[in-house]
């Protein structure tokens, strides 16, 4: 039968996982993994930043924040034509999931609208679409699923006592809020955070706890690990042991067994080997192509390498008719 999806962890239990021996973690995740998923299939999605830059948000990690000097040029809204261009040859090289995403506090009705035509156009190419474009309003949910989003994400970023120490400039509610009006409209949740941040690891599990509370299982969980760009203030934060990182994710799989955990942000400063480690420990979803929003990834040419020496390969867009949802207990298998 497979694990229980629970929406009543508690911080014990989570710290509990955490404090697991490393190989028995490591077990727990991949028995977990294997249950819902086929552990040679790794979702693989691409992003594109569509308006980068000239945030107004103090979000003491990004680049993108207009009150931090990173060097970064603020750009304004990009051109259909070009995001269809992006969105091509990233089906060309095997993503099967386009992510756009906007430095923007939240977005302004008209460019909602903008956003709405570029996601039917990459959909109409065939391929998943996501957007990241800050708080939204539910008319403004509501308006992105007719244009025919799948995702929309909205990190926690982290846990509830540490995201004042990270952002000052709104409020953890004001994420979940965000969530709610997705939800309601239907869209399906891209939802997960950041570690690296100088946080402890009682806060890494406060974020575990908080994602897996919530009213369903973000369908994507991004575990990121901090890109450190210079001028940002998490610049110089002490580097978080790779070990702790593939806890985060094992743990993470252990807690929300039917979603797609995410190696996120970070695999250009990571080994093979750790990427490997994450795979085991039940990572399923990467971010591929030579760029994340403005930082750097690993090129396609190196991720496909990587695949072929793991033996993995891209997983197939799961038809909506055959979408097991996030939250839905599969039955045990009937003996035969
Ligand atoms: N502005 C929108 C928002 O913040 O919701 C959407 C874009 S924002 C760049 C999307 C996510 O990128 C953030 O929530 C954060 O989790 C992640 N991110 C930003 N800068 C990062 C960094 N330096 N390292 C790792 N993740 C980062
Ligand atoms: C997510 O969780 N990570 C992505 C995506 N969702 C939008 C963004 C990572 C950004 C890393 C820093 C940059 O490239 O600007
Ligand atoms: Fe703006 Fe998003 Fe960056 Fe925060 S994470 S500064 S909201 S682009």
């Amino acid at each position: 039968m497979p694990a229980v999806i629970r929406h009543d962890w508690t911080r014990e239990e989570t710290l509990a996982l955490f404090d697991l021996p490393f190989p028995e973690l490591l077990h727990r995740a991949s028995l977990v993994h294997r249950e819902r998923f086929d552990p040679t299939e790794v979702q693989v999605s691409t992003l594109l930043s569509i308006k980068t830059g000239g945030c107004p948000e103090d979000c003491a990690y990004c680049p993108q924040s207009a009150r931090y000097s990173t060097g970064l040029k603020a750009e304004k809204l990009m051109a259909l034509d070009d995001v269809i261009a992006k969105a091509a040859a990233a089906k060309a090289a095997g993503a099967t999931r386009f992510c756009m995403g906007a430095a923007w506090r939240s977005p302004k009705d008209k460019d909602v609208a903008e956003v709405a035509k570029m996601v039917g156009a990459v959909k109409a190419m065939g391929l998943e679409t996501c957007a990241t474009l800050g708080m939204l309003k539910p008319e403004q949910a509501a308006s992105l699923k007719v244009a025919g989003l799948d995702y929309y994400n909205h990190n926690l970023d982290t846990a509830p006592e540490f995201y004042g120490d990270v952002i000052k400039t709104r409020e953890y509610q004001d994420r979940l809020d965000t969530l709610e009006a997705v939800r309601t409209a239907g869209l399906k949740t891209c939802c997960g955070g950041i570690v690296g941040m100088g946080e402890t690891r009682e806060q890494r599990a406060g974020l575990l706890q908080t994602l897996a509370n919530l009213p369903e299982h973000p369908g994507s969980v991004p575990i990121n690990r901090l890109v450190q760009v210079e001028g940002t203030p998490l610049h110089g934060t002490a580097l978080l042991d790779p070990f702790e990182f593939v806890r985060t994710i094992a743990v993470a799989r252990l807690m929300m067994p039917a979603s797609m955990v995410r190696l996120s942000a970070g695999r250009n400063e990571m080994s093979e080997e750790l990427q490997a480690l994450c795979f085991l420990a039940g990572a399923n979803s990467i971010f591929y192509g030579e760029k994340l929003l403005t930082t750097g990834n690993p090129d396609v040419e190196a991720d496909q390498a990587l695949f072929a020496r793991l033996g993995l390969k891209p997983m197939a867009v799961v038809e909506e008719s055959k979408t097991v949802h996030a939250d839905i207990v599969c039955p045990a298998p009937q003996a035969a």
